[in-house]
């Protein structure tokens, strides 16, 4: 597209992550008139901007791909357990350049503002290149972790050295050979890029306000044989996991913690850590993410193994988290983490004990000393699943904003939807079960519910689509009911928007998991899309 032309359109996407990219060639091969608008200057979406060090998925490789297209996955070699991120971009590379995709997303691009037309019953989208483009539909794959949190200190400006965000890493790297670094936070971002940071840096010093629960990855290369035994039965796995609960094929233990031999508990306790997976720990009972005494003893077991690999018991202590159930906030998975800390150019700050005062010319003044840095690594995360859907001001039925709408908190049919913005679709929105699972399976599933859905208003000649205000209201408490089952509520997560200032306080994923989600889906679109009301 021109950039000095007004367009019109059947619809448009924003983003051309691993969402974007699927929901284009799906609605392709609808025979629509499609294109999307991507900020980055090429495909990826999250793996075009996480670049940090160490950068690399904790979904297993064969898991964490499309599962679309049969040969694809044939295709396709994969070379470690946990592909790392230039894997993953050179995946998704391959994927657009087979489906030859470029030809309808326009890079650097970013949507500015949507509004919709009632008596056009079309989207306007304008962008910071200049463009207005009018659609029927608008479809929000703009990723659940896409928005970086900034947070601010005093004295920032006067910093003399570099400081970065893991989320938004330059593309030509960053050599800090005898470089004194600190690293803010130690969320994933942050456990992943330490164990590098400090092989290379002369000194690094991490800044922990709350320690992380982490399981080591063992990651390693993938044998041939494995290969080939799980490419003869991909069909058959892909299957199993569309019809999982967490997107993996992991299987909640029926047996509560509290009823077992410490002993037995032990054992799959050390099996689930040794095996290597995010889900595994918290499968090996039913209850630990519902009963506290039971979840308690899981989180006990991992501070046993940091104090196992951690040489100075001061140190063990420090990294090892007591304010929140395990779990709750989301589990990482790592390399080398806790070791790190044993190396003699590493120092952990506890900010909780020893807290930012300001940024200087030189440093970080933190209690009552300086400490001198050259780089400084914001790995402070994302304002999570909301963030980026806010970022555009979208205006719906009547002028009103998302914003406004979602001032107490996001509401969603099905994560999909929202009363009041027609045609507009939000792909693993919140409401959905998007990040509590292995997120490509559920991009797939939502991806293909609105490409299905598309197709039915096509076919009916329907000019909109919008949520109920009861729907959504009846699915927004059904999702805050269901969380209140279990512990995930009671974590400062960024689940909960807890790491945002001012940001309300709603747990935004679905907790029940992909299979009970898709069923409930399916079964609204089988009836009408019940709950949404069609316009012709
Ligand atoms: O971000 P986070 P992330 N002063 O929000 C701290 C996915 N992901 O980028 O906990 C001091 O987890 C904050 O402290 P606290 C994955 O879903 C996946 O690491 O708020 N500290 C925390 O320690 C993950 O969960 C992969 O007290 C401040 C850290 O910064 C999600 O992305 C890899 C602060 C932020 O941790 C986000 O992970 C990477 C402040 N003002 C990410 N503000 C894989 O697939 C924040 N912090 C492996």
């Amino acid at each position: 597209m021109d950039d000095t032309t007004h367009e019109t359109l059947d619809a448009v996407i924003i983003g051309a992550g691993f969402s974007g990219l699927y929901m284009l060639q799906k609605l392709r091969s609808l025979g629509l008139r499609v294109h999307v608008l991507e900020a980055a200057s090429d495909v990826g979406g999250t793996w075009w901007w996480n670049r940090y060090p160490g950068a690399r998925c904790d979904i297993e490789s064969f898991d964490y791909s499309y599962s679309f297209d049969a040969d694809l996955e044939q295709t396709w070699e994969w070379s470690e357990r946990y592909a790392t991120q230039p894997e993953i971009l050179a995946y998704v590379n391959h994927v657009a350049d087979r489906f030859d995709l470029r030809r309808d997303i326009s890079f650097d691009t970013r949507m500015l503002e949507a509004r919709w037309n009632d008596e056009t019953t079309t989207w306007n989208l304008t962008t910071d290149t200049g463009r207005s483009i009018d659609a029927h539909y608008c479809i929000m794959a703009v990723g659940c972790l896409s928005q970086a949190n900034h947070p601010t200190f005093e004295g920032m400006e006067e910093f003399s050295g570099r400081t970065l965000h893991t989320g938004e890493w330059p593309h030509e790297g960053v050599d800090v050979t005898g470089l004194r670094v600190g690293v803010i936070g130690t969320g994933s971002s942050a456990i992943q890029s330490i164990p590098l940071l400090a092989e290379q840096a002369e000194q690094l010093t991490v800044f922990q306000r709350t320690p992380a629960f982490t399981l080591p990855a063992m990651n390693a290369p993938l044998d041939p044989e494995t290969v080939a035994d799980f490419k003869a039965r991909y069909r058959e796995h892909r299957e199993a996991t569309r019809h999982s609960n967490g997107g993996v094929l992991t299987t909640l233990a029926e047996e509560s913690a509290l009823a077992v031999e410490a002993a037995e508990r032990d054992r799959r306790f050390e099996a689930a850590w040794k095996s290597g997976t995010l889900f595994g720990l918290l499968s090996s009972f039913s209850d630990l993410m519902i009963d506290p005494q039971a979840n308690e003893l899981a989180a006990q077991f991992v501070r046993d193994q940091i104090v196992r690999i951690v040489d100075d018991p001061v140190i063990a202590e420090r990294l090892s988290p007591h304010s929140f159930p395990i779990g709750t906030k989301r589990l990482c998975l790592d390399t080398g983490y806790y070791a790190t800390y044993n190396r003699p150019n590493v120092e952990l700050v506890d900010l909780r004990t020893e807290p930012i005062d300001r940024f200087t010319a030189t440093g970080m003044s933190v209690g009552d000393r300086e400490i001198p840095l050259d780089v400084i690594v914001f790995a402070t995360g994302f304002d999570a699943m909301t963030g980026a859907l806010l970022a555009p001001r979208i205006i719906g039925r009547d002028g009103i904003t998302l914003k406004q709408k979602w001032a107490e908190g996001p509401r969603t049919y099905l994560g999909i939807a929202t009363s009041g913005f027609p045609n507009l679709f939000t792909i693993t929105g919140p409401g959905s079960p998007s990040v509590l699972t292995n997120m490509l399976v559920s991009i797939e599933q939502h991806v293909e519910w609105t490409a299905a859905c598309i197709e039915w208003l096509e076919q009916q000649g329907a000019a909109s689509i919008e949520a109920n205000v009861d729907a959504e209201n009846g699915w927004a408490d059904h999702v805050t009911e269901v969380a209140g089952f279990t512990l995930y509520p009671t974590g400062n997560s960024w689940y909960l928007g807890s790491n945002i200032e001012g940001k309300p306080r709603v747990f935004m994923p679905y907790i029940a998991g992909v299979e009970i989600f898709r069923t409930v889906c399916d079964d609204v679109a089988a009836n009408g899309y019940r709950g949404f009301t069609i316009s012709t």
